[in-house]
């Protein structure tokens, strides 16, 4: 008798719907979760993968601010822009939903009413910064002021970002709004609390006593959380963008957004299911799964579940296989600065090549640390891997098959002892893909399935089908035959992980879903004898050189606005007298000449036309220009500066350059209407 299948809640975290996603997102959270749900499906077993925008917080409502919209609007925008990207990844969702709809402003509404009712919430006053110009109480991020410990002006509510340290926003000396900029007043208001530290013994023996196998990030985590003993967490906010705090008098108070988002996979779940989302989230033979970043590991390991225990009747997580992050060519992902691999951005820079990012991505998860992402190791996986091992196996297997036996599965001899070690390799790929996805491995488990792509082609390279063919068809028959197998095997197993080019493969082989099932991976006829394969086409093509230096070139490029975005001017120098200024004869020069001083490593020496004479200066500044690059252009100078022998050449004055934010030089010349002759004077 077969045992009851049994039932799947997979969630991936809801994106802040204020911007596009990335590869960050994709291999953090995205990827894990599709290949596990995918997977699941594969194995018959029921499952629900819910997904969605998270819609509500602060952030949006500043950027909303910003552009001179509505939070509404800010979220309609990105939330269709995310929900794209993840279908034209193949991200499987049963539902992608958001919590700004109506169904989850009332779920949230209720799950919160009950727990007020019940009085699980405690409600507390506190005084708290307001920002009488935006007319709104601060969220401690949006609060700048002087850092306590080591003096920044620009130090944030909850952290200052140049010695490290924790903060509260009371701590800041002189705090402002980051918002207004005006100064802030403490007003008394007052909040509901979800007591943490009622549960804490609880959540000690179902985290620490219960959950042992839990990655050891994530476990690791947790056990310092309660260690450190856990606090009573505000579950209000003063804000107008959220969902209403449904207790009369609360007018101006929201849920706060962690609060409310993480009951989004619950509404998400009731709009897809309205009739059987009970079945998923209160019945204990479901298996939950909440697949995060590491970021965001307390929310969903300690808040979420105090939140569902404090209500009760739902099932809690099972694992929460949360990982590191993924940085991007050596430095942390950044929004802000423009550091990322927007998604929608890299379809359109590379059409078609979803499974390469997804196969890269998986293959380089920052699984249990921080890894990184390059394009250069994108190109080679691709091109030493994908088109090398896979591509170019299962188009051999295809070629070949075409060109002797006219596209059909041929009948296979007698087995040589290569064929049978080589079929056992095959039949032994499946438990182990299973033993990994089962255990969040996902790494890992492409590597297996990748293996059996390794595992064809040194098959065809050492049976050499084009010479037996040459004397023996009958065992080229059987060399063919296991080689289709094997692609066979390959377009199931490949299916979780690229699943753009395991329906390729299916059409390649002419064989569709319902043949090729998870059952039949390692099976050695499961294409039959006689069986008519489709077009051979190629799965993969090589990324060349010039696709990944303008990717390297468009990061070179974010590097330098961000550094811009980040330029502090220097302080200003001493005080001069107006006397010493006028000493100082400055004038707009023409560079007539300019060529590298012989043998010295940064000298420039120029002829320039000062308008009155012809003069040579010399400039150290040979790493900031090519020679051939100033001449003919014009410049500003210090002609009466006191002349100076360099490495024998005599300079007479000084040519002023400006700094830009990545250090280099520049020239510095007139700019406006009409023209400034050598020889004008700087005044
Ligand atoms: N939006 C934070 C994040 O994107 C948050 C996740 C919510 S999951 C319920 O990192
Ligand atoms: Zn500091």
């Amino acid at each position: 008798m077969k045992t009851t299948p049994k039932r799947y809640l997979v969630t991936s975290a809801l994106p802040y719907a204020n911007g596009p996603v990335h590869i960050g997102h994709l291999a953090g959270v995205y990827i894990p979760a599709d290949i596990y749900s995918r997977y699941l499906r594969l194995r018959g077993r029921d499952v629900v993968f819910v997904g969605g925008s998270d819609e509500h917080g602060v952030p949006i409502t500043i950027k909303a601010r910003q552009q001179g919209c509505t939070p509404q609007q800010v979220v309609d925008k990105y939330h269709e822009m995310i929900k794209k990207s993840f279908e034209d990844f193949g991200i499987s969702f049963d539902v992608y939903s958001r919590t700004s709809s109506e169904i989850h402003h009332k779920t949230a509404s209720d799950f919160f009413k009950k727990l007020y009712d019940e009085g699980k919430l405690v409600e507390k006053t506190s005084e708290q910064y307001y920002d009488e110009e935006a007319g709104q109480f601060l969220a401690d991020r949006y609060i700048v002021g002087v850092c306590p410990k080591c003096g920044n002006e620009k130090a944030y509510g909850d952290q200052c970002e140049r010695c490290g340290s924790t903060l509260s926003p009371t701590e800041l000396i002189n705090p402002r709004s980051n918002i207004s900029g005006s100064k802030l007043e403490l007003r008394e208001t007052s909040h509901w609390y979800l007591p943490l530290d009622k549960y804490e013994p609880w959540l000690k023996q179902w985290i620490l006593e219960e959950h042992k196998e839990w990655k050891p990030n994530v476990y690791g985590q947790c056990k310092s959380w309660l260690d450190g003993g856990l606090q009573p967490r505000a579950v209000s906010r003063d804000l107008d963008w959220g969902v209403q705090i449904p207790v009369e008098g609360a007018q101006g108070k929201v849920l706060y957004v962690w609060f409310d988002a993480p009951i989004g996979y619950i509404s998400n779940t009731i709009e897809r299911l309205p009739d059987s989302w009970e079945k998923y989230w209160k019945s204990e033979d479901t298996t939950m799964v909440h697949f995060i970043g590491k970021d965001n590991i307390v929310f969903h390991c300690i808040v979420f579940p105090c939140m569902l225990k404090a209500h009760g009747g739902f099932v809690l997580p099972d694992n929460v296989p949360a990982n590191e992050f993924l940085n991007l060519e050596n430095d942390k992902i950044s929004t802000s600065a423009g550091w990322a691999v927007w998604l929608h951005e890299y379809l359109e820079e590379f059409p078609g090549k979803q499974d390469v990012l997804r196969y890269v991505l998986c293959a380089n998860a920052p699984e249990t640390k921080d890894n990184n992402f390059t394009w250069r190791d994108f190109q080679d996986r691709n091109n030493s891997e994908l088109v090398a091992i896979l591509g170019n196996f299962v188009n051999r297997a295809m070629v070949l098959t075409q060109k002797y036996f006219a596209g059909t599965v041929p009948q296979p001899g007698a087995l040589a002892d290569i064929d049978r070690e080589t079929l056992a390799e095959m039949k032994a790929v499946r438990p182990k893909v299973e033993e990994c996805l089962e255990n969040f491995r996902f790494r890992e488990a492409l590597r297996e399935a990748m293996g059996l792509a390794r595992t064809g082609n040194k098959y065809l390279a050492e049976t050499e089908p084009w010479k037996t063919i040459k004397t023996d068809e009958e065992r080229t028959k059987t060399i063919l035959n296991v080689a289709l197998q094997i692609s066979a095997s390959l377009a199931i197993v490949m299916e979780p992980f690229i699943p753009f080019t395991s329906e390729k493969l299916r059409k390649i082989l002419n064989a569709d879903s319902a043949t090729l099932t998870w059952e039949a991976l390692g099976g050695e006829a499961v294409l039959p004898v006689g069986h008519q394969l489709g077009e051979p086409v190629l799965l993969f093509d090589k990324v060349e050189d010039d696709a990944i230096n303008s990717q390297l070139k468009k990061l070179e490029e974010a590097k330098k606005r961000r550094d811009a975005q980040s330029y502090r001017a220097k302080p200003q120098k001493e005080r001069c007298s107006m006397e010493d200024f006028q000493k100082m004869d400055i004038r707009i020069v023409k560079i007539l000449e300019a060529e590298k001083v012989p043998k010295s490593k940064n000298l420039i020496k120029m002829l320039v036309d000062t308008g009155f004479d012809r003069r040579t200066v010399v400039s150290g500044v040979a790493e900031h220009f090519d020679p051939q690059t100033l001449t003919g252009r014009q410049a500003t100078m210090l002609v009466n500066l006191a002349p100076r022998t360099i490495m024998g050449v005599e300079s007479q004055g000084m040519i002023l350059y400006a700094e830009g934010c990545d250090g280099k030089l520049h020239l510095v010349q007139p700019s406006g209407d009409g023209e400034v002759k050598s020889g004008s004077p700087l005044s």
